[in-house]
């Protein structure tokens, strides 16, 4: 058995998509925890592991994997005991296209779980500090639309997409999970695990009326399955920290008549 140790982050949704599975497959690991908020992605030790300074980063024995869906599918792969994806090929084929649209999605949930929550807390840092984080993000683009979210919050565009995104992202899990327990499997696999960390943010964030047993019952009811499963307790609960859920509520309550209303607006 390989050495694994996982760089990761407690509420990360991509770092919940790998524990996950790690939990499945009944594997042990090493964890060390990198702090999203005080800017540990971007110590110069992380990058040599991960160069686009984001968790999580997977080592087996000197080699570091990174991109969370690319870990899951190197899981299942080095440890195919407990089965985590469909054996049929065609079931195979739109199962890594579904988690092909979901990692298409992920940033869209970053802008919202940004502009609804984590800038509320970043203001509270002095202006030199946030820009001198931003600096750091290495990608223009994300470096561009951060400072955007981080001055305007929901008038920002990137924002309003991310919403919007969020909605087509809800009626497409929904209609996914029509006569279905699972999603592309008789089981819990990897595209539920790259797909619930998006549902647990929404409901961080004040959304879960967006897929209760009247608005959504399909994804209602597979959620429900997944809070009862052990792997939930031992890689979501337990990694995430009640204040921080306390206070992305209260961010996401006092915005929720806005969001909702962007999100009818589309
Ligand atoms: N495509 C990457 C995305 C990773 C990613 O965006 N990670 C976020 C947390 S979920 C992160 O590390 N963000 C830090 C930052 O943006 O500064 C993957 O699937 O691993």
């Amino acid at each position: 058995m390989s050495d694994l140790t996982l760089y990761h982050n407690g509420p990360s949704t991509c770092s919940q998509k790998v524990r996950l599975i790690l939990e499945l497959k009944e594997l042990e690991y090493k964890s060390k925890l990198i702090d999203l908020m005080s800017g540990e992605q971007h110590d110069p030790e992380y990058i040599k592991l991960n160069p686009n300074h984001v968790v999580p980063t997977l080592v087996v024995n000197d080699d570091a994997l990174i991109e969370s869906s690319l870990i899951n599918e190197f899981l299942e792969d080095a440890y195919p005991e407990i089965s985590t994806r469909p054996s049929d090929p065609k079931k195979l084929h739109q199962m890594r296209l579904w988690v092909k649209y979901i990692d298409s999605y992920h940033p869209q949930c970053g802008s919202i779980t940004y502009g609804i929550g984590v800038r509320n807390i970043l203001l509270q840092k002095s202006q030199e500090e946030i820009d001198h984080e931003v600096a750091k993000i290495p990608d223009l683009i994300k470096r561009r639309n951060r400072v955007d979210l981080l001055e305007k919050g929901l008038e920002a565009p990137i924002v309003i997409e991310g919403i919007q995104q969020s909605k087509i992202f809800l009626d497409r899990l929904e209609n996914e999970l029509q006569g279905h327990d699972w999603l592309y499997g008789e089981s819990f696999g990897i595209a539920d695990a790259a797909t619930i960390p998006y549902i647990i943010r929404m409901d961080q964030l004040a959304l879960s009326s967006l897929f209760n047993e009247s608005s959504r019952p399909n994804i209602c009811s597979w959620y429900r399955k997944i809070q009862k499963m052990d792997i939930f307790q031992k890689a979501v609960t337990q990694f995430i920290p009640q204040p921080l859920v306390t206070i992305l509520n209260k961010f996401g309550e006092d915005q929720k008549d806005q969001v909702l209303t962007i999100m009818e607006n589309d």
